[in-house]
């Protein structure tokens, strides 16, 4: 993609070893920056102070608890940059639409697209003139409702409703309903290319397809492993946590192939003594460097070693054998494959010795309680599934579930992502009451499985999917194999897109399509009854009230729940039980009813939302109630010791993770600093191992493609990309996601989940000279 102009952080090119902590001066200068690029030096900082408060807004960028107690600040570099990169003076408006083609804006790159500003008009595709055009509210919900009558007289089935995690508890509950009462589950999400490993493989491990923590368990655990998560730069507050456990001498165990500075040293900048002498508190005790892939085998070590541990010392309790036999079920099993498994597979497999993995199982073994981390790196793979269920077979090995200081603890995404499932929004209708829906609006809800991201991706190839509705997201950009879905997306009837700001996937357009800017959470919503709260879930399960603080960017966005009310009264026929624009002008009714459908996790929800710290919602695992099929917490054993596609190839093909820089969300590029990493000025760069490079005749700042290892008749290839040399383990290379998502084959995915395998694409590498 060539870019339009040259950003100021582009010019550029600086690569280089970053020895600073996470956190510091560097976040600071970072933080001013943005304020700058975005117009608010003079309010910014106070409007920042109002973030992750009781009285203000929830932040817009990860998903990470904000405390009871909140600090002065609550806020962390990249929660600021999020809020910020809303909260811009700048505007795209009709005339900037009417100035550039979208065969034109095609050209421009994520940054430049999004930088533009916030969408402040309705517009419409004119495809005589390839422009978007400025059009009104009730046009566009006349026409989409006409449309999607059509469609749904002819197969209710052919309509997808995606989501993409940020939308609150209220406007997902109204969302999912408005997918139902149209005739189907085709309710994909985000969760879908991210956590939806955690949702198949906690839900049968521990009957809960959530973690288990709470924020005070990590003023209580003895010990923390992190597993394929980056806190530095997708969930810095919980830098905050994790300083005060290692100030309290707590172990914090890393793998990850990459050394990730956030998981190494932190400086906490709210901190102004230690800011002033820029000594940092470590992160991680012990960093294990495995290869991408390699966790089953890893942590297979781990529970041998535990299990040799507790042979050579049975009093010693390595092994809590009181919790295994009255909480758990296939323990023997797991136990016996432990017991027949070869420590030189093992070792192949992680890239880890049997050293550095019976030295983690005994930092375990020490620890009274410990609280398990995980992220992309474990759920992005093709056996992701088995991935968290190893996780959850280390955590029931010392009966680390269900007791304070101890638990497992995925780190969503989204700010809304786990909310979302919560209040309906599932492609898989066995996690929704439907029959309580039926009681409650009088409509049968379809029962038959909908769409996930993967397989209406594959229905917009095949032609069976004729419309797509995007609550928020970048769909076509961060899902895998573009380049096949691209010109498939051009056959649908309608494509309907409710953004904040312009990016590629609006561009992707269909024979109809529609761009419906929306509030953002900063914003104040104010509707018939007054100004209105919403209500978000976090990653620990809580629920917080989030209420907008700022003037909206334009007069004429709607919120995002009267954009599923105007479709909604546009599309359904009325419904005695059901008055959308009462939800409209006042969301309590809305969580009167998301409470009359799920009465034991929102009890008294209106006024409970206001709890500082929020309210958790209530989980059976955290007190050793099994939801499972087995009644018990389920051992699991693996079906193979390596997670990864690329196993078995040829020495030439390599495993790509794809990685997100400190200076972006998700598609969202802020910028071309990636600091942690010593990466700045440009995003076209592969990080190989020097090995690598040298074997393969390579020299650094040489430029190469990548090419998908698959043999599926896809031609899909990435060039211009300089070689840099990095420490990351022989065998894997790194490139940044959205743009290396050309290459992931959308075949290649979690088995159970689905989630795209991002984390291990096998590719190999292209050199560009002429020889
Ligand atoms: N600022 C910012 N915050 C964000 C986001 C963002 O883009 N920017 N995105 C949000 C979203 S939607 C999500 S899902 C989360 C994502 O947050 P994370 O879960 O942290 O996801 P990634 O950054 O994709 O990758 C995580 C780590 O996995 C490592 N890794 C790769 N392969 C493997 C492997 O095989 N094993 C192990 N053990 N590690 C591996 C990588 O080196 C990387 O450090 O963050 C959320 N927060
Ligand atoms: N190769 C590879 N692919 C990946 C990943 C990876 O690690 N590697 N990660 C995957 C993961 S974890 C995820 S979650 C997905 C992310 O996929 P998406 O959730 O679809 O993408 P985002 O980039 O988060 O969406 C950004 C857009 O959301 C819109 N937006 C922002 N705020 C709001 C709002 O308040 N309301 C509305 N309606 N719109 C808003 C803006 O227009 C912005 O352009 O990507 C996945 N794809
Ligand atoms: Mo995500």
């Amino acid at each position: 993609m060539t870019d339009r102009r040259t950003d100021g952080d582009r010019h550029r090119v600086k690569i280089e070893p970053y020895d600073q902590p996470a956190g510091g001066w560097g976040s600071m200068k970072s933080l001013l920056r943005h304020l700058k690029r975005n117009g608010r030096m003079i309010d910014g900082p106070a409007i920042l102070a109002k973030q992750n408060k009781p009285d203000g807004f929830s932040c817009v960028s990860c998903a990470w608890a904000k405390p009871a107690k909140p600090h002065v600040a609550e806020f962390c570099e990249n929660g600021a940059k999020a809020t910020l990169w809303e909260l811009t003076d700048k505007r795209t408006t009709p005339e900037f639409f009417a100035r550039h083609t979208v065969s034109e804006l095609l050209g421009w790159s994520d940054f430049d697209l999004e930088a533009e500003g916030r969408l402040t008009h309705p517009m419409r595709y004119d495809a005589a003139t390839d422009r978007y055009v400025e059009t009104d509210w009730q046009s566009a919900f006349a026409a989409i409702g006409a449309e999607l009558k059509r469609l749904r007289a002819v197969d209710p089935k052919s309509v997808v409703f995606y989501a993409s995690g940020r939308a609150s508890l209220e406007t997902s509950y109204a969302y999912s309903l408005l997918a139902r009462m149209f005739g189907n589950n085709n309710l994909p999400d985000s969760s879908n290319m991210c956590h939806e490993s955690t949702s198949v493989g906690l839900k049968a491990a521990i009957g809960v397809p959530v973690g288990t923590v709470l924020l005070e368990d990590f003023e209580r655990t003895d010990c923390i492993f992190f597993f394929g998560q980056n806190v530095g730069a997708n969930s810095p507050r919980m830098l905050h946590n994790l300083q005060e456990a290692s100030e309290r001498g707590v172990p914090i165990v890393s793998f990850n192939p990459l050394r990730e500075r956030g998981l190494e040293a932190f400086v906490n900048p709210q901190r102004p003594l230690q800011l002033a002498t820029n000594r940092p508190t470590r992160i991680s005790s012990n960093y294990y460097q495995l290869r991408a892939g390699g966790d089953i085998a890893a942590i297979a070590g781990m529970a041998k070693a535990l299990m040799e541990m507790d042979r050579a010392e049975p009093s010693a309790g390595v092994i809590d054998h009181p919790f295994l036999k009255e909480h758990t079920a296939g323990a023997d099993e797991w136990l016996s494959w432990l017991d027949g498994l070869d420590w030189a597979d093992i070792e192949a497999n992680s890239a880890l010795s049997r050293g550095d993995l019976t030295e983690a199982a005994r930092i375990y073994a020490s620890a009274r309680s410990a609280i398990l981390i995980y992220g992309m790196g474990l759920t992005q793979h093709r056996l992701g599934v088995d991935n968290v269920r190893m996780i959850a077979n280390l955590a029931l090995m010392r009966g680390n579930i269900g007791r304070p200081g101890a638990g497992l603890c995925p780190v969503r995404g989204h700010s809304n992502v786990q909310g979302q499932r919560t209040v309906g929004i599932a492609d898989r209708p066995d996690l929704v009451p439907l029959d309580r829906l039926a009681t409650q609006y009088g409509f049968e809800p379809p029962r038959e499985r909908g769409l996930d991201t993967v397989s209406a991706c594959e229905g917009v190839i095949d032609g069976s999917v004729k419309a797509f509705i995007g609550l928020g997201g970048n769909f076509v950009r961060a899902v895998p194999d573009r380049s096949r879905i691209e010109p498939a997306w051009r056959n649908l009837d309608l494509s309907v897109q409710i953004a904040t700001k312009l990016n590629r996937a609006h561009l992707i357009t269909g024979r109809a399509s529609y761009l419906l800017p929306c509030l953002g959470r900063t914003e104040i919503d104010r509707q018939a009854t007054g100004e209105q709260v919403v209500t978000i879930e976090d990653s620990l399960t809580s629920i917080h009230a989030s209420r907008g603080q700022e003037e909206p960017a334009s007069e004429h966005l709607l919120a995002e729940m009267s954009i599923v009310v105007g479709m909604a009264r546009a599309t359904l026929e009325p419904n005695p039980r059901l008055d959308w624009d009462a939800w409209a002008a006042d969301y309590g009714l809305v969580r009167d009813a998301i409470e009359a459908t799920y009465p034991d996790q929102f009890a008294d929800y209106n006024r409970r939302m206001f709890t500082p710290g929020g309210f958790p919602r209530p989980l059976p695992a955290r007190k050793r109630e099994w939801d499972t099929k087995t009644g018990k917490a389920n051992f699991a054993v693996p079906s193979a010791l390596d997670a990864s596609f690329a196993a078995g190839s040829g020495d030439d093909v390599f495993r790509l993770m794809t990685l997100r820089s400190n200076d972006q969300f998700n598609t969202t590029v802020y910028g071309y600093r990636d600091r942690f990493r010593g990466i700045e000025g440009t995003r076209d760069v592969v990080l190989m191992n020097s090995a690598d490079i040298a074997a393969l005749g390579l020299a650094a700042d040489e430029t190469i493609a990548l090419e998908a290892a698959t043999d599926d008749g896809v031609d899909r290839q990435l060039p211009g990309l300089r070689v840099v040399a990095y420490d990351i383990p022989r065998g894997c290379v790194g490139a940044y996601y959205p743009e290396a998502n050309v290459l992931v084959p959308l075949s290649q995915r979690a088995e159970e989940s689905h989630v795209p395998a991002a984390k291990s694409v096998p590719v190999r590498i292209r050199s560009l000279r002429q020889h």
